[in-house]
């Protein structure tokens, strides 16, 4: 979208805000902090300002994220009642990059029921299912465009949704340490801390509190690192086996791709887990702008980002990740690098 565009999609977006009441926020399945981060903090303001809001996420919130300020307000949406649904009038889907992405039990809480959808989002790949649209890929994450959105419009933003936009965008942004991450997201930051955020806490909570488990895990995978393609591609496997036997969350494999990412000379990092279901779920990174990741997921069905993307693929395991390789493999036989 250009700059034109972004603006009066905002400025439409701020409309809708003003002129209802009720509001049903949502993002991706398995949230992460941007996910978490964006609805906590757009929810909150929009609370602030007297407006009925509904939280909502297909998988609730993960422990990772608990310590967030009012984070016990977004409910799992195969528990919400007919009772909480009462006044809702909108739709608010945050960070997710297609609408079947928000998870079943989301979808059933507002399609077919006559609400705009509104979606603001920053992955490239999203086809602009809401009515309203504010997709700003150039932004590096959800969280950024929300404080934007607020900070441009003169709406309020309490510090408890402060804490949960500055979570999403330290962590879409690993930390401000990804490319993706721009002046505009420091200066963002700077005024954050002007307001009274304090970054120390919010960082050590978000960055600085992992289980033994976790730990456990990556002793783990540490076991089946595998470097193909003269060392250029790094990758492992978390199967079901090592779940159970570990008792894992479903979150505690998050952001482990990024120690294989980190290794000198690697230029793509996969991530291949076993999912309960049978199906296997692929997260991978480049660290090449050459070198595009999305492209080889979307072969399997996936998207995201040019540098972080993602698929889900059947079973088995194993027969998986040779085939998401060998795309690997084939598409950096054709790139340049
Ligand atoms: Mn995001």
């Amino acid at each position: 979208m250009s700059d034109s565009d972004l603006e009066s999609s905002a400025s439409a977006i701020v409309d809708i805000f003003r002129d209802h009441d009720g509001f049903l926020l949502s993002a991706h399945v398995r949230p992460d902090g941007d996910a978490i981060g964006s609805v906590l903090g757009l929810g909150l303001a929009l609370e602030a300002i007297g407006k009925n809001v509904l939280m909502v996420s297909e998988d609730g919130v993960p422990e990772s994220l608990a310590f967030l300020r009012k984070s016990d307000q977004v409910v799992k949406a195969s528990e919400v009642t007919a009772e909480q649904l009462e006044g809702i009038s909108v739709m608010i889907a945050l960070d997710t990059a297609t609408q079947p992405r928000l998870g079943e039990a989301v979808n059933g809480l507002f399609v077919d029921k006559g609400m705009p959808v509104i979606n603001i989002d920053h992955h490239i790949s999203n086809p602009k299912y809401g009515d309203y649209n504010l997709i700003d890929s150039s932004s590096p994450a959800t969280g950024q465009i929300v404080y934007e959105l607020l900070k441009k419009h003169d709406i309020d933003v309490p510090a408890e949704s402060m804490d949960a936009l500055f979570v999403a965008i330290s962590t879409d942004t690993g930390s401000f340490q990804f490319p993706s991450t721009t002046a505009t997201t420091l200066e963002i930051v700077a005024d954050m801390v002007r307001n009274g955020l304090d970054l120390g806490e919010m960082s050590s909570k978000t960055y600085h509190r992992q289980p033994l488990r976790k730990v456990r895990l990556l002793q783990d995978l540490l076991n089946r690192l595998e470097l193909t393609a003269n060392d250029r591609v790094a990758s492992w496997y978390l199967p079901m086996e090592t779940r159970e036997r570990l008792a894992l969350l479903p979150d505690d494999s998050e952001d482990l791709i990024d120690h294989i990412r980190s290794i000198d000379g690697v230029i793509v990092a996969v991530f291949f887990e076993e999912l309960p279901d049978g199906k296997i779920r692929v997260s991978s990174r480049s660290k090449d702008k050459r070198f595009d990741v999305c492209k080889v997921c979307q072969q399997f069905g996936g998207g995201g980002h040019s540098l972080a993307a993602g698929a889900r693929m059947s079973g088995p395991l194993l027969e998986a990740k040779e085939k998401f390789l060998k795309a690997i493999h084939d598409e950096l036989s054709a790139t340049s690098i």
